[in-house]
């Protein structure tokens, strides 16, 4: 490892600081570059700024051995590797300005022979834009879209795939799709991919493995959605769906996902739109996916107004508030939806369990109380199970509460 002495990552967030601090375990010298001055001081004093285990001790070691210095200003560097947000606009289109903004932050400091890697989740098309964004502030550069093999910058496309919760052994063990603008480009990041890549490096262009990137949480969206429209059609049948899959699985061909009150987090609930905003007329099961999901929250909210209509006054425990088990990521949660709607509705007092959170977040604020499970429960006459953390599974639920378990918690 001669060859990349340093590397820039920007964007320190889920996917960049571990990315930044796995390569700089492995030698190489890591300039981690945030438009957050409190990400950056945090992580210089060797801590962490976002929850994912393991990351902190790895983090302090790195920091102290010299190896990875965070700041708000790209340096010069041999590789910059981009994994900033991607998020939607209203209509969701998928909204570029963070890439954007890197692009023009990085181009100043590029030199001849650098290699450019785009992480973050992107639509096709968007490695060569980046590639048009930098070479509009640098014309003194020649890019790959102008002169091929023998740009003086290379690009390439290499999506991150990892588990929330599981990004540090995930890094290491997961295959890697490396799509290059060139051939060379490709050859470049797949010989730094593997400095710490256990996985195999799978080589192709950037227009491929960009849409690789959105096809894989696309098949996880429309399996989830098929789940999800089975539970609501079983609901009707009065039928138990948790069992019913539970059976239908047991035909060798047969791998149905889990059912839940939607499909929450960043990534799986936001990359299918891209594909539709590319080709509106042609994706219609992905959109149709999509729907079924966003509106399988709204399905929970029905069921929950149906069973409290039963009581004269009453007392609704939500049970969890992540986007999954085990984690204290909110975002997207359509058990955060939820609790919202409940609440807007007036359904009744509202009581919202989330051990890993300390405060409810903003958008939850007023009549809605955070309380301990035990507190919930004692108090409850109907109850909403949104999350299957390892906390829930542990309670003795009363007799009497009427339960709605959108985890199939209990039937498992
Ligand atoms: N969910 C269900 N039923 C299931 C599985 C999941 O309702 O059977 C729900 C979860 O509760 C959650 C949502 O789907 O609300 C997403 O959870 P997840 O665990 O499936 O995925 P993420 O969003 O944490 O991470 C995904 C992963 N993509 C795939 O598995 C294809 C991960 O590998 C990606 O790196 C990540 O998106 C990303 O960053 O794109």
């Amino acid at each position: 490892m001669v060859k990349y002495q340093t590397v820039a990552v920007i964007g320190l967030g889920y996917i960049g600081l571990p990315t930044a601090t796995v390569l700089a375990s492995r030698g190489v010298k890591v300039i981690g570059v945030d438009v957050n001055r409190h990400a950056v001081d945090t992580i210089n004093r060797g801590e962490i700024h976002i929850v994912e285990p393991d990351l902190d001790g790895l983090v302090r070691h790195v920091v102290q051995a010299g190896n990875l210095l965070a700041t708000t200003t790209p340096l010069a560097a041999n590789v910059f590797i981009i994994a900033v947000p991607t998020p939607f606009k209203d209509g969701h289109q998928p909204d570029l300005s963070y890439i954007e903004a890197a692009a023009r932050a990085i181009a100043p400091v590029l030199e001849k022979n650098n290699l450019v890697i785009l992480e973050s989740t992107s639509p096709v098309g968007a490695t060569e834009q980046l590639a048009n964004w930098l070479a509009e502030v640098r014309p003194d550069l020649s890019f790959p879209h102008q002169v091929g093999e023998a740009a003086d910058i290379q690009l390439a496309y290499c999506p991150e795939r990892v588990l929330p919760g599981h990004v540090l052994r995930e890094l290491v063990e997961n295959d890697r799709i490396i799509g290059g603008a060139t051939k060379r480009a490709a050859e470049m990041a797949a010989e730094l991919y593997g400095l710490f890549v256990q996985g195999e490096c799978l080589l192709t262009d950037c227009r491929t493995a960009e849409m690789a990137k959105l096809t894989e949480n696309s098949f996880r969206d429309v399996n989830i959605a098929f789940a999800n429209e089975l539970s609501m059609i079983c609901d009707k049948l009065d039928i138990n769906v948790w069992e019913l899959i539970k059976l239908a699985n047991r035909h060798p061909r047969v791998n149905i996902l889990q059912p839940g009150p939607g499909v929450g987090g960043h990534c799986i609930a936001v990359d299918p739109w891209f594909i539709v905003d590319s080709a509106p007329e042609r994706a219609r099961i992905i959109r149709t996916a999509r729907e079924v999901n966003d509106s399988k929250p709204h399905f929970v909210v029905d069921k929950v107004v149906e069973s409290a209509s039963k009581y004269r006054e009453p007392v609704i425990a939500c049970l969890g508030l992540a986007f999954k088990a085990n984690i204290d990521d909110l975002r997207e949660s359509p058990a955060v939806e939820i609790v919202r709607i409940l609440a807007a509705k007036g359904v009744g007092r509202i009581l919202a369990v989330e051990p890993h959170v300390s405060e409810l977040p903003k958008q939850l604020s007023g009549s809605i109380e955070l309380v301990s499970i035990d507190e919930a429960i004692a108090n409850a006459n109907v109850i909403v199970i949104l999350v299957d953390h390892v906390q829930f599974k542990k309670i003795e639920f009363c007799q009497e509460a009427s339960i709605i378990d959108t985890r199939g918690m209990l039937s498992k």
